[in-house]
């Protein structure tokens, strides 16, 4: 017999993802969360390339964190799962299938830059998924780092109300610790990061922390009716009020409570351990997932440890311990041993081990419960994105969506007879990371990778050259293309007739053609079609048709995005007609349609902002613009300019080393996608 967790143990997990733009010190913060909880007793240093989770070699050795790390670790009663994320743009997927799986995050910023581009993008990512989130303002440490200025930029940038809960006590290379605006009570750190007992406010502070702690209340009061009550009744708020007040703000996703700190120095952790358990939610107070079953209908699941399985698998990763699938459980239990069904790959699995992911090593566990985050070995056909289920109750959850690449190389193995190995290395590559895509070039043979990004694809193919020891030719990398309508056609006839004999086929389809508003925004489908004339479900076999065609479109076999499809007549035979016909017609007459259309050559554009010293300004300018660059602004901001300007993808790479040795290494700088826009005639067609 079964014993399943009650439910009142979910309260007691967090599943928490650290966000934030590149180098804003996440990796770090994951870090000394693991030692302020004791899950490990030093402190690794992104530098030294000793942290947990940036365990990757490549990761250690560039200094960045490349794919999502999970781990678990205890802290006042309450189990925190925790994900670290990457931070590089070309990387964002990996944030994206981990915000699927989280109920809460910490969005880090750094006190001397405030909101950054990349700030922004996972913000919005987060908003997409609806995920609470408190903000930690980190490097408080740094010349130049000021919270107040940082909370303006969230304000300004991010989200109307951040509500800062702390005061910091010194500045800079002075910072030791923070008032603490609830408890009205100083929390300090010593040279070495050891917390002292908290202690009263320190007079000099005392005025100011009063006053905080008062715009503290009217921002609670006029954010959340019960608090405003009190205030109204009272003229002043409690602390235990204002912390009820700010959980339920940052569940509604109506306040940011702002900390700050030096996760560097260790300074500020563990308030922001205290605030994750009291601000953020458990399993149990997100809604519930949402799948569909066999029948195509749509089935709500809640986090209830009896109720029958659902797990998103959202993480595959090789290890020398064997293949490591990252489940989230939505619902249900799992047990070594157990037999579930993937939903995704219509087959059954067997769960091997059940293991908690903690600092160094992996603790195995009897079971996991709804709520929960754990690694599971011995499933074959998972991938990321996969669902997991109960094999008598089949349920199918949305997998996270998976951008489309934007750049690819040619991939040779030196060797000839390595052909097979690189094959079968690429395809491993691909299956733990759904946004790289392998395919070969139908013109020249060539095995093509694609992914988000000249690092994303460096990164790939060093894994290869690392892991399995291949020796690989890489080719110069090329932007995706893609093609869109410039002016469209109406009442286009397309007739497709098979009738010599046997059975026949017949479909006769009319289709209006027109751009979409947004050049590169997908694809649109519709029917005018009156009386019946199409049967429904031959409408929607011309739309399965008309996506086909869009795979490749007439210029030059891009795939065509920005196009609204009608079909606006038809007519049917009554024995010959049937899906495979109509969709026949859809394809074709889509695809001959498209060819009469005035098509327009896409390339992807992104947004570049560069940070530089200012006697270097001119000729970052005079480089952009050579690149087909159109500036958008440009602001000083501590001692350096920061230009934003437009660029197409194309013309962007090699940047990093000629940004590196224009500004004698002292510029930086970071991209964000924007979509596509038309490409210059003279456009390379593939
Ligand atoms: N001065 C100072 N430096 C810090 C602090 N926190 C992190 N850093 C440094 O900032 C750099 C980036 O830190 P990481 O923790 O790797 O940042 P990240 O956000 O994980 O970076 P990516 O994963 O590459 O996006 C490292 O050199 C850290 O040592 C801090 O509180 N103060
Ligand atoms: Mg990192």
């Amino acid at each position: 017999m079964r014993t399943h967790t009650t439910t009142d143990a979910l309260a007691t997990v967090r599943n928490l993802g650290i966000l934030a733009h590149v180098d804003a010190g996440k990796t770090t913060v994951t870090e000394r969360i693991l030692y302020a909880t004791g899950s490990t007793h030093k402190r690794g240093e992104v530098h030294d390339g000793t942290t947990v989770t940036d365990f990757d070699t490549q990761e250690r050795d560039r200094g960045i964190t490349i794919f999502a790390a999970a781990v678990s670790c205890a802290w006042d009663g309450h189990r925190v799962n925790l994900i670290d994320t990457p931070g590089h743009v070309d990387f964002a997927d990996e944030v994206e299938r981990s915000l699927r799986v989280l109920d809460g995050a910490v969005a880090v910023f750094d006190a001397v830059a405030g909101v950054e581009p990349q700030s922004e993008s996972v913000w919005r990512q987060a908003d997409r998924h609806g995920v609470p989130r408190i903000a930690f303002v980190n490097k408080m440490d740094r010349a130049g780092a000021d919270l107040d200025a940082a909370v303006a930029s969230i304000r300004e940038r991010l989200h109307p109300a951040p509500l800062p809960v702390q005061l910091p006590i010194g500045a800079e290379d002075g910072f030791t610790g923070v008032v603490d605006l609830l408890h009205l009570r100083a929390l300090t750190w010593d040279d070495d990061g050891t917390a002292a007992p908290p202690a009263p406010v320190p007079e000099e502070l005392r005025e100011e922390a009063a006053r905080r702690r008062r715009l503290l209340e009217e921002a609670v009061a006029e954010l959340h009716p019960g608090a405003l009550e009190e205030f109204c009744d009272t003229g002043s708020l409690g602390a235990a009020t204002l912390v009820a007040a700010l959980r339920d703000l940052t569940r509604s996703g109506d306040a940011v409570v702002v900390l700050c700190g030096s996760a560097y120095r260790n300074r500020g952790i563990e308030p922001l351990l205290d605030a994750v358990l009291a601000y953020l939610p458990s399993p149990l107070d997100v809604p519930p997932v949402r799948g569909t079953d066999d029948d195509g209908d749509e089935q709500a699941r809640s986090a209830d440890p009896a109720a029958p399985l659902a797990a998103l698998a959202f993480k595959v990763n090789a290890t020398p311990t064997g293949r490591l699938t990252y489940l989230r459980l939505y619902s249900g239990t799992i047990e070594k041993g157990d037999t579930v069904w993937d939903a995704t790959a219509r087959r059954t699995e067997r769960i091997g081990r059940v293991l908690r992911v903690q600092a160094d090593r992996h603790a195995q566990v009897d079971r996991a419960v709804a709520g929960d985050i754990v690694a599971v070995v011995g499933l074959k056909s998972a991938r990321a994105g996969s669902t997991l289920c109960a094999p008598d109750a089949p349920l199918l959850l949305e997998p996270p969506g998976v951008a489309e690449p934007v750049v690819s190389v040619a991939v040779e193995a030196l060797r000839s007879t390595d052909t097979g190995r690189l094959a079968s290395a690429l395809a491993r590559l691909a299956e733990e990371d759904p946004s790289l895509v392998v395919r070969t070039d139908r013109e020249t043979g060539q095995t093509v990778l694609s992914g988000m990004g000249e690092l994303h694809l460096e990164v790939a193919v060093e894994k290869i050259r690392r892991d399995h020891g291949l020796g690989v030719n890489v080719g110069r990398p090329r932007v995706s293309y893609r093609e869109t309508v410039g002016r469209g056609v109406s009442g286009f006839v397309y007739r497709h007739v098979k009738q010599d004999g046997g059975a026949g086929q017949f479909a006769h389809v009319v289709l209006d053609v027109e751009p979409l508003d947004e050049p590169g925004s997908g694809f649109a489908f519709g029917s005018t079609v009156v009386g019946g004339r199409v049967p429904q479900e031959y409408v929607r076999a011309v739309e399965a048709g008309c996506r086909d065609a869009l795979a490749e479109g007439p210029l030059g076999g891009h795939p065509v995005t920005g196009v609204r499809v009608t079909l606006t007549d038809g007519a049917t035979h009554v024995k010959d007609s049937s899906d495979t016909a109509f969709r026949t017609a859809g394809r074709f007459g889509l695809r001959e349609a498209l060819r009469t259309c005035a098509m327009v050559l896409l390339e992807p554009v992104v947004e570049v902002t560069v940070t530089v010293p200012e006697d270097a300004v001119g000729g970052v300018l005079g480089d952009l613009a050579a690149r087909r660059g159109r500036v958008t602004g440009s602001a000083a901001r501590a001692g350096a300019t920061v230009v934003t300007a437009t660029v197409p993808l194309a013309e962007l790479f090699g940047y990093a080393t000629r940004l590196r040795s224009r500004t004698q290494g002292r510029g930086t700088f970071t991209t964000r996608p924007t979509g596509y826009a038309p490409a210059p005639a003279a456009a390379p067609a593939r």
